[in-house]
């Protein structure tokens, strides 16, 4: 079968591209990173990407005056490198109702908390504020609006006694290195569709996607 490809956008460290650089080396893997595109120039994620052979780019998006003007030109990138999924991993730039509709539901985001809990920044500060005993992470179809769309996998760790942002936000990252390249995976063997703005998992897959997702640490 022709592996799925896929483009990631990134704006920083990089760790989620990392996770699925190191998911696509195995040749069993349905999907395929064929790019990797940051807004910024620094970005430790390009350094990841060149190291796995990925094609690496940067589109300086302060160059631009009008947000679609850079998305016009982020868009044509991203066609011609032929992929087929956009995933955002640490992407900072939020996209305009223009270019989600052109990637409607080819376009993937993973964000530190179980959505709709803590959309938005400091999602493990807030989390600890608000006292909750069970935190983590989620994959979603990106939609116009910040942290929205339907749900494709949540992966769910505790809070414990004397966690602080930072080993909280350990916990949540080591669980997000797993459910991100989970969540593609069913993807790319068309596992996972939209239908009515829910994600449906097949039959065969939901067990298997169940028991992976809910609590992939460990
Ligand atoms: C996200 C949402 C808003 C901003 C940054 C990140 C979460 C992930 C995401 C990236 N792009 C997106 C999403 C999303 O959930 N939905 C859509 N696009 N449609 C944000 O407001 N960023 C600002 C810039 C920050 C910076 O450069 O440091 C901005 O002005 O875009
Ligand atoms: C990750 O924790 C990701 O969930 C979060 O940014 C971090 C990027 O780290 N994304 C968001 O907050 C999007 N709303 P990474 O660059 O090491 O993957």
């Amino acid at each position: 079968m022709a592996k799925m490809k896929v483009a990631v956008l990134i704006s920083g460290r990089g760790s989620n591209l990392q996770a699925l650089l190191d998911a696509c080396a195995d040749e069993d893997f349905p999907a395929e990173i064929v790019a990797v595109i940051s807004n910024k120039a620094g970005a430790q994620g390009l350094e990841r990407a060149r190291k796995a052979g990925v094609a690496a780019s940067f589109i300086d998006h302060t160059l631009y005056e009008e947000r679609e003007a850079f998305e016009k030109d982020l868009d044509a990138k991203l066609k011609g490198t032929g992929a087929q999924l956009i995933a955002l991993a640490g992407f900072m730039r939020i996209l305009t109702p223009w270019f989600v509709d052109r990637w409607k539901d080819r376009l993937i985001n993973i964000h530190p908390s179980l959505l709709p809990s803590f959309r938005g920044v400091h999602t493990h500060e807030r989390a600890l504020e608000q006292g909750v005993r069970i935190h983590g992470a989620t994959v979603h179809y990106v939609r116009p609006d910040m942290d929205d769309g339907p749900i494709i996998g949540q992966a769910a760790v505790p809070v414990l006694p004397g966690d602080d942002a930072e080993t909280l936000s350990a916990r949540v990252l080591e669980a997000e290195h797993k459910l991100y390249p989970a969540c593609l995976k069913l993807i790319a063997e068309g596992k996972a569709r939209v239908t009515a703005e829910r994600v449906k998992i097949d039959k065969d897959a939901a067990a298997d996607a169940a028991s992976l997702l809910t609590n992939p640490v460990g």
